[in-house]
């Protein structure tokens, strides 16, 4: 197969899990100790604030305590040293990309170090609690949310997303369940524009059928193994 020259890359939960982040589908994951309706959507905000500040203040604060894994690593490779063109889409709202060495990373579901002020809509790097409201940096209002996409709210950045599926010649996805829209719709959007299609994940997804190829596996092992693929001469 000719090395791709255009790579479109989602990653899910599933590459931060050996990092030591809670996956959301696992037994004992993020959604078992908690449900969506509460704590992942605007509703839930509403009905109580504390609690939905309480749970992401706890993860954000959670990043200080893990480090990136291997699998992070490999990508950042991938973005020094692919020729091609290269879109790393993450549904994560952890820093962990990027803390691996990524300078180009798309946050479609937004970001535990980053708020979203209800009031004025500005969005800022914020890394302390949300407890206690703190006024906005931008217009002091007491009215910060976390700027993550909750269940029912527009996911960021969509158009680029799908401009990009649409020229890509490779989709890989890396560690993600696919049971939540629209990014487990992204592997048939690349199909539709041609491209091939590989899955890298630790068991079967709701979508793997829709893959080209599926490589099961731990996502420190699959990833670095796949770059160095990628970027050997006879490409992936
Ligand atoms: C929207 C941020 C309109 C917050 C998250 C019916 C049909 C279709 C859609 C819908 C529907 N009903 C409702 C919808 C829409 C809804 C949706 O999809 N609901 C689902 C439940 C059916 N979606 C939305 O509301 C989205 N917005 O639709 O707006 C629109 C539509 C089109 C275009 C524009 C606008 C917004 C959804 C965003 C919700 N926010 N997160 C936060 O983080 O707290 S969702 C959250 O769960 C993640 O961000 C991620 O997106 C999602 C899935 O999680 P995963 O990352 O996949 O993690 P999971 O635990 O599930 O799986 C881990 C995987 O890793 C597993 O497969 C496991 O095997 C693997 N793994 C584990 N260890 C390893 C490993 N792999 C490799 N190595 C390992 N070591």
């Amino acid at each position: 197969m000719a090395a791709p020259c255009s790579i479109v890359i989602l990653t899910g939960a599933g590459i931060s899990a050996e990092s030591g982040i809670d996956t959301f589908r696992s037994a004992g994951g993020l959604w078992e100790q908690h449900r969506i309706e509460d704590v992942a959507t605007p509703e839930g905000f509403a009905r109580d604030p504390d609690l939905v500040l309480g749970f992401y203040d706890m993860r954000r604060a959670a990043l200080a305590n893990v480090a990136p894994n291997p699998a992070h690593a490999a990508l950042a490779r991938l973005e020094r040293e692919f020729a091609g063109e290269l879109l790393l889409v993450t549904q994560n709202v952890d820093d962990l990309h990027e803390r691996g060495g990524s300078a180009r990373v798309l946050h479609m579901h937004g970001e535990l170090k980053s708020a979203l002020c209800a009031s004025c809509e500005m969005r800022s790097p914020w890394e302390m609690a949300m407890i206690d409201r703190p006024p906005c940096p931008v217009c002091r209002a007491p009215t910060l949310r976390p700027d993550v996409v909750w269940f029912g709210e527009m996911p960021y950045e969509m158009g680029r997303i799908y401009q990009a599926l649409e020229a890509c010649d490779l989709f890989v996805s890396i560690g993600t369940s696919g049971a939540v829209y629209p990014a487990a719709g992204f592997v048939q959007e690349a199909r539709a524009s041609g491209a091939r299609t590989l899955e890298l994940n630790l068991e079967p997804s709701e979508g793997s059928r829709l893959f080209h190829e599926s490589r099961r596996g731990p996502a420190s092992l699959l990833v670095p193994q796949w770059v160095e693929e990628v970027l050997s001469p006879a490409g992936a």
